[in-house]
């Protein structure tokens, strides 16, 4: 069984970041080992949480893991709490890192053109350069204005824009770059991709839903990480992801009574892995 090491927040209430890496990557057969970087009473979009940074015991927990020489397939990082953070999550990715794994970095900072409450221009300096270690990384729009210095790109672009995006990000030092929440037409939504090694780009679109459901982005994340350890190609991956991500939005808003904060990925677990199943018997 591959195993991977997820690097986020827990946020106890909320539905995101470890709360959903943990039973996704999990249900898909992956061992998931986790470095939670704080504790969060609920996620940042509830006024008044708390918030229990972690981020000394980042340094201990990592030499722990190193006198036990313990290693992983792949590093996955999402939601970081510090830029001081940044910088020991850099440092514990160079121990770690070896030529048979995989870094992924989800650069969680914003989204709808804003960054995240308590996030500011310094964590997003720091954000870059954690960026140069992903060998795949995966940046909505907002975090790709933030990442490239170009504010402009997330009220409007072409798909020129978005290519010449992709180049950039792919400069700052991963193979692969995904660019998600891209439009290129009213009713239609989804995932740019690039692979520098093939010099493919390709567009992964889905069906447009309008509303906005919080933790979207770490399901698609997470169900990529699963998806890639489990041995798909990058853009199954990502349709799997997008499939997941549909399914479940579509089920929260059918749910009248569904709560604000996040969407209802419980309940279709068992579609994600059906899913899944077929695409590895393909
Ligand atoms: O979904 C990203 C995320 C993760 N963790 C916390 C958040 C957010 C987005 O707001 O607040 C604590």
């Amino acid at each position: 069984m591959k195993k991977i090491l997820t690097i986020q927040d827990i946020s106890c209430v909320g539905k995101c970041s470890l709360t959903i890496a943990l039973p996704i990557i999990s249900a898909m057969g992956i061992e998931t080992r986790i470095l939670p970087t704080a504790v969060l009473s609920t996620h940042t979009l509830f006024p008044g949480f708390t918030f229990r940074d972690l981020t000394e015991d980042i340094p201990k927990i990592a030499d722990h893991w190193q006198s036990q020489n313990l290693d992983f397939d792949a590093i996955y990082t999402g939601y970081l709490g510090t830029t001081e953070q940044i910088d020991l999550i850099i440092d514990l990715i160079s121990r770690f890192k070896n030529p048979d794994n995989i870094v992924i970095v989800d650069p969680v900072m914003g989204d709808g053109g804003k960054l995240y409450p308590g996030f500011d221009q310094e964590y997003a300096k720091a954000m870059k350069k954690l960026v140069g270690y992903g060998d795949i990384i995966m940046p909505n729009l907002t975090e790709v204005a933030l990442l490239l210095d170009r504010p402009g790109i997330y009220e409007s672009y072409t798909k020129e824009d978005i290519e010449q995006a992709l180049n950039d990000l792919c400069a700052m030092g991963c193979s692969k770059a995904m660019i998600t929440g891209v439009s290129l037409n009213e009713d239609r939504i989804g995932v740019y991709y690039h692979d520098k090694e093939n010099g493919l780009f390709e567009f992964i679109e889905n069906e447009k839903i309008e509303n906005h459901f919080h933790g979207t982005g770490d399901l698609f994340a997470s169900t990529i990480v699963g998806g890639l350890m489990r041995g798909l190609s990058l853009a199954r991956a990502i349709e799997l992801a997008e499939y997941y991500v549909v399914t479940c939005i579509k089920a929260t808003i059918a749910d009248a009574t569904h709560s604000w904060y996040g969407v209802n990925f419980e309940g279709h677990i068992k579609d994600l892995l059906n899913r899944l199943e077929s695409y590895l018997q393909q």
